[in-house]
């Protein structure tokens, strides 16, 4: 999908802001038509915002079904004779959209945008009532699967697999936007370069056939630099600017839709970076560079906000990553925001883009993550219905990241069962969609710790190996000897069997920010920085290895469970990122590594 852009052809209304809420407590609200009249009581919510935070009310912040926003919306005047969409960044995790009293459109899955044309049903410089009910159950033909329990007391409760909080709301920015009748539907832009020139390749999708002229604009300089027609081809740049990790460096493509007089219809204009990716051997490859990986998993999770997205705490959380010497992050455990995905590509941190499939593991979440245990790929569990949404969201995030520098690998799960004989048949046409969908980049998932080299059945179909291990944390707690050679030896394994780059997706500890000890005590800093240099010697003597991401950027929300108090503690950072010892230590490494010179952010001199 397309981003919502203004143009000399389009324009925005942001729509953000506070609306009027109702919890629909017995999810009755849709049958009883709850839209159709102002909702009722007083109570207001933030847009964007998790709801789960905000109310001083534990029974709203457990319920398990609808959440309704309501607002009433103008229609700009001037808008006439355009068509009028309504985009939604996100609603976490489905949604049902009402414009007065009538159902425009509904979305499943809640880390994606969509929208709905709603022009035959509002008038331009009229008022009409918007009417979302926000859905945060989860079952197996959800991505991420979960399962709503019925509990002896009437009560219901959510389930999931996954190591997050399960926040729900309109969490990124809801848009009424105008665009013209034919439009520019769809842009796709591959990149190559030779020598000094770059090559770039375009295809137009418009709603209606006819004329398309394109121009490369520089964005550091705002000069053309090239010109062509037709709904596809490829354009050179001389003395090209390869947009480079660490740096950045953009171009925009203008499409411009014509009428047979050589006017302009739609304007659409998509930013892209010249830039290639490739495995070689244990390499990485980014314009043909070596590039070694270093930066975190992260969430997004902020206190109050929940799982929002704030420019104020993205570029916070941007700063702190190139203050600690960070190339790089995993946008674990699903798509984050467009707005985030932007400021990337702008500023050239380099991006494992992951869809929403996290916990689709029963075996491991039967002791850890409470699910009662069992087959993983069975009806019920992790079947045809849960595949075929998984497919979705593959097909949907290429098709709004596709045109991204910053994105260099496609992780397709996080941590699923591969242990299983039926992961192979799961996985198999997963693997041939994204490559279908991106001929252009490398295809991964990561893998779980249960899952070691001799036991994964899926690594073989995938590009690159991304690997999450806890040796010293989860096995061989506070035994960091032990937890050297038994990691050293697992690498050894990988290494030989598939001679394919490494990258550690996840290694950390939980670590009370404050907690200090003379001897390696589990949760204390102290420990954190020891097992971190531990593995920091591990990864150091393997080969294979092209990159190390901590888990995590930052403490973050969690269901409640055992081992969690307020939540999972394995940042560098606090949840209001205050830098634990293992920043400084993280800091210190990563600005000082040789094989991470490549990509590194100068974080004084930007
Ligand atoms: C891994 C998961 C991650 C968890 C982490 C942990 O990928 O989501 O938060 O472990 O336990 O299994 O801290």
């Amino acid at each position: 999908m397309l981003p919502a852009i203004e143009s000399a052809t389009r324009e925005i209304r942001c729509l953000d802001g506070m609306w009027r809420f109702a919890v629909d407590w017995d999810n009755t609200g849709i049958d009883d038509r709850l839209y159709a009249d102002s909702l009722p009581g007083n109570r207001e919510v933030a847009v964007p915002g998790s709801v789960n935070d905000l109310f001083a009310d534990e029974d709203i912040r457990n319920h398990v079904g609808h959440w309704f926003y309501q607002r009433d919306v103008r229609v700009p005047r001037g808008w006439d004779g355009e068509r009028i969409i309504l985009r939604f960044g996100s609603a976490t995790h489905h949604a049902v959209v009402f414009v007065d009293d009538v159902e425009v459109g509904r979305n499943k899955g809640g880390y994606m945008p969509f929208e709905f044309d709603i022009t035959d049903r509002v008038a331009p410089g009229g008022t009409f009532r918007l009417t979302v009910a926000v859905d945060n159950r989860l079952d197996n033909t959800c991505i991420p699967p979960g399962e709503v329990r019925e509990l002896p007391d009437g009560r219901r409760q959510q389930n999931y697999l996954h190591d997050f909080y399960n926040y729900s709301g309109l969490h990124r920015s809801v848009l009424l936007y105008s665009r013209p009748a034919r439009h520019v539907t769809d842009v796709t832009i591959t990149t190559d370069y030779t020598g000094t020139t770059g090559h770039v390749t375009w295809e137009v999708a418009q709603s209606e056939e006819g004329p398309v002229r394109i121009a490369v604009v520089d964005k550091q300089t705002g000069e053309v630099v090239a010109r062509a027609g037709g709904t596809r081809g490829t354009v050179d740049i001389e003395d090209v600017t390869l947009w480079t990790p660490g740096v950045g460096g953009l171009y925009d493509l203008v499409v411009a839709l014509l009428d047979d007089a050589d006017g302009p219809v739609d304007i659409f204009t998509q930013h892209f970076g010249v830039r290639t990716v490739r495995v070689d051997g244990y390499r990485f490859l980014i314009n043909d560079t070596p590039f070694y990986f270093t930066g975190f998993g992260m969430h997004e999770d902020h206190e109050t906000i929940g799982k929002a997205h704030s420019n104020a705490h993205m570029v916070q959380d941007a700063e702190l990553l190139s203050w600690i010497g960070a190339n790089s992050m995993r946008t674990s455990h699903y798509p984050y925001s467009e707005e985030f995905m932007d400021y990337c590509d702008r500023h050239g941190i380099v991006v494992i883009d992951e869809t929403p499939a996290v916990g689709l593991n029963w075996m491991m979440a039967g002791g850890i993550l409470d699910s009662g245990g069992g087959e993983t790929y069975e009806e019920g569990h992790v079947d045809d219905d849960t595949q075929a949404t998984h497919k979705e969201e593959i097909r949907r995030l290429v098709a709004r990241d596709k045109n991204r520098p910053s994105v260099v690998i496609w992780s397709i799960a996080n941590e699923p069962d591969t242990t299983s004989p039926k992961s192979v048949d799961y996985f198999r046409p997963l693997v041939e969609l994204t490559r279908e969908c991106d001929p252009t980049r490398p295809v991964g998932f990561v893998n779980v710790m249960f899952a070691p080299y001799d036991v994964c059945r899926i690594t073989g179909m995938f590009d690159v190996i991304m690997l999450n291990r806890y040796y010293g944390w989860y096995v061989d707690s506070g035994d960091l000897e032990t937890s050297e050679r038994k990691f050293a030896e697992e690498l050894k394994g990988w290494t030989e069997k598939y001679r394919l780059p490494i990258i550690i997706t996840e290694y950390g500890a939980d670590t009370v920010a404050g907690l200090h000890s003379i001897y390696d005590q589990p949760f204390t800093e102290d420990y954190q920085v020891a097992y971190l240099k531990m593995n920091s010697k591990v990864f150091d003597e393997c080969e294979a290895v092209v990159g190390e991401q901590m888990w995590n950027f930052a403490d973050f929300q969690t269901k409640y469970g055992f081992a969690r108090v307020d939540g999972n503690k394995k940042g560098a950072f606090t949840r209001d990122r205050r830098p634990k010892a293992a920043a400084r230590y993280l800091r210190e490494r990563w600005t000082s590594m040789e094989a991470a010179r490549y990509g590194r952010r100068d974080h004084r001199a930007r």
